[in-house]
C-alpha cells in the first residue's frame, strides 16, 4: 500500500479563502486510479484551514475565548473540504469514508495521539479507504491544537506500514533556498539526516504548519532504510501517475530516517 498526503497547496488556492481546486484533485485521483495501486490518502487544509487559523493564532492553542468562534468554524470549514474530497473519490468509484481527526483523537502538548484505530481499521478491512485531515484538535494541556496532515502522515505509516509514502503539493520538491524569492535556489533530490544540518529553514508565511526544515524532518521521521518519503509536484500531469507505477520522476526523496 502506499500512503498519500495531498497538500492544501495542490488541492486548495492557498491564497483564497476555501477555494477547492476540483479540476486538479479530479485529475489526480484519474491518476491514482489509472494507476491501479492501493492507496490511502490523507489531505491538508489548505484555505480552508490556514486562513482563520493564523487570524486567530490557533496553532498557540487557548490563549483566549476570542478563539472558540475560530475553532468551531475552522472545523466546519475543513469538514466540507473533505466532503468535496471524498465526492471525487467517489465520482470515481472508489468507496471513502470521513474520519475527522477533531472527532475521534487527541493531542497531549502538540503530540497527536491515536489511542484506537479500532474504527479506522475495521473500515479498510471492510475495503473502504477512510480519509483523514488536517483539523483542530482538543489538546489535554493546550485546550486545542492544530493538528497536521503530516502528523496524522506519521500516524498512519506506523498503522498501515506502507511500502512507500508521497507528499503531494505545488512545487517540485524541496529546495535549499526559498524558490519564490532566490533565482539561484537548487532543487534538493534527496534528504538525509547529514544533509539537513546545512539547509536554512525558510518557511510559508500563510501556513500555521509550514516550514522547510520541519517539513524535512517529518519525512524523515516517516522515511526508513526500506521506505522511501517522496515529494513531487502534483500540479504536473502525469507526476503522481509516473511514481505510483515506479518511474523516477522529479521529487526530493527522504532516505534512511532521521537520525
Ligand atoms: O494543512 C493544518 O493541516 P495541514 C490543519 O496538513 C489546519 O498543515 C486546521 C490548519
Amino acid at each position: 500500500m502506499i500512503l498519500i498526503k495531498l497538500g492544501g497547496s495542490v488541492i486548495t488556492d492557498k491564497t483564497q479563502y476555501r477555494t477547492f481546486n476540483q479540476e486538479c484533485v479530479s485529475r489526480l485521483f484519474d491518476e491514482i486510479k489509472k494507476s491501479e495501486r492501493g492507496v490511502l490518502i490523507v489531505h491538508g487544509a489548505g484555505s480552508f484551514g490556514h486562513v482563520i487559523a493564523k487570524q486567530y493564532s490557533l496553532q498557540n492553542g487557548l490563549v483566549d475565548f476570542g478563539q472558540i468562534p475560530a475553532v468551531a468554524k475552522v472545523q466546519y470549514d475543513v469538514r466540507e473540504l473533505n466532503s468535496m474530497i471524498i465526492a471525487e473519490l467517489l465520482k470515481k468509484g472508489i468507496p471513502a469514508v470521513s474520519i475527522p481527526p477533531g472527532s475521534c483523537f487527541i493531542m497531549d502538548n502538540g503530540k497527536l495521539i491515536i489511542k484506537d484505530p479500532e474504527v479506522m481499521l475495521a473500515f479498510s478491512h471492510l475495503g473502504l479507504m477512510p480519509v483523514l485531515f488536517g483539523d483542530v484538535v482538543i489538546d489535554r494541556k493546550k485546550g486545542f491544537g492544530i493538528c497536521s496532515g503530516d502528523q496524522i502522515m506519521e500516524i498512519l505509516c506506523d498503522l498501515y506500514k506502507p511500502e512507500k509514502v508521497i507528499f503531494v503539493s505545488d512545487i517540485d520538491g524541496l529546495y535549499d533556498k526559498d524558490p519564490k524569492n532566490n533565482k539561484d535556489a537548487k532543487l534538493i533530490d534527496e534528504v538525509t539526516s547529514e544533509k539537513l544540518e546545512n539547509i536554512n529553514s525558510y518557511s510559508n508565511i500563510d501556513d500555521v504548519t509550514g516550514g522547510v526544515r520541519g517539513k524535512m524532518e517529518a519525512m524523515l521521521r516517516i522515511s526508513t532504510e526500506r521506505r522511501d518519503c517522496v515529494l513531487i509536484n502534483g500540479t504536473v500531469p502525469d507526476r503522481l501517475y509516473s511514481l505510483l507505477k515506479g518511474d523516477k520522476v522529479i521529487s526530493t526523496i527522504a532516505k534512511g530516517g532521521l537520525k
